[in-house]
């Protein structure tokens, strides 16, 4: 019974640690400002503050990075647009599974992560929201996910299990799981990812990736909601 207590109450914390970090970064938010909406339980909170802000006059739009995104903010009344309306975003703010010292990431825990890279990589600034157990001193403790094409995915996953790692392919209650563009996505576990970006630019050139998830060099600032505070990390 206690440990049952225990767990609930660490989930409770790390759920309050990313809406800290969610809602300070609202206050970045300004009037006019056209904004990626990233992905994840982390931005959920942020869109719930953002929608707060709009109710009370802020004039904003959207562009979400997944189907689930522009659900919430629909229901938070945040106005959403696309690429035809804004080539160039003030600002992306969104969520990652691991973040290093040099504010690389990793992304996709949520499967959304090609969308998430377009999105971001159109914005002035990035930023990004998480609870302090993101931090990692290198990336791929967990698995990277990558999403590739469906047809041929066995010697896509083949090919890139010879750069090192053991790809699995992601699956939802036991059926493949199948991304917001049609694909699949390979959860590919590295002992040691000792250069991203080089390992980036190897998974790109292989036939049937789509794209990685690793996000190298984008993001501007990092707001962690650490115990009791925020930190932020430039
Ligand atoms: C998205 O949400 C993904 O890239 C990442 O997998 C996830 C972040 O996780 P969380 O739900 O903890 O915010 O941004």
């Amino acid at each position: 019974m206690s440990e049952q207590l225990d767990y609930t109450k660490l989930i409770e914390q790390s759920d309050y640690q990313k809406k800290m970090a969610a809602e300070k970064s609202v206050e970045l938010i300004e009037d006019g400002m056209i904004i990626g909406l990233g992905s994840g339980s982390t931005v959920y909170w942020m869109l719930k503050r953002l929608g707060e802000r709009v109710k009370e006059g802020l004039v904003v739009k959207g562009i979400p990075s997944s189907k689930r995104t522009a659900g919430w903010a629909d229901e938070f009344g945040i106005p959403l647009t696309g690429f035809h309306e804004a080539m160039q975003l003030d600002l992306a703010i969104d969520g990652a599974d691991e973040i290093d010292g040099d504010l690389n990431l990793i992304k996709g825990g949520g499967g959304s992560l090609v969308r998430e890279k377009i999105v971001n990589a159109a914005a002035n600034r990035l930023i990004i929201i998480a609870d302090k157990s993101k931090m990692v001193s290198h990336l791929g403790e967990s698995a990277l996910p990558v999403e590739v094409l469906p047809f041929g995915w066995e010697i896509t996953a083949k090919h890139i299990s010879q750069l090192g790692c053991v790809t699995t392919l992601r699956k939802k209650k036991k059926e493949v799981f199948i991304s917001d563009n049609g694909n699949y996505i390979l959860d590919c576990q590295f002992d040691h990812i000792a250069d991203p970006k080089s390992l980036h630019e190897s998974l790109k050139l292989l036939v049937g990736v789509v794209e990685t998830g690793l996000f190298i060099g984008m993001t501007e600032q990092v707001i962690i909601g650490e115990n009791e505070t925020i930190k932020i990390i430039y």
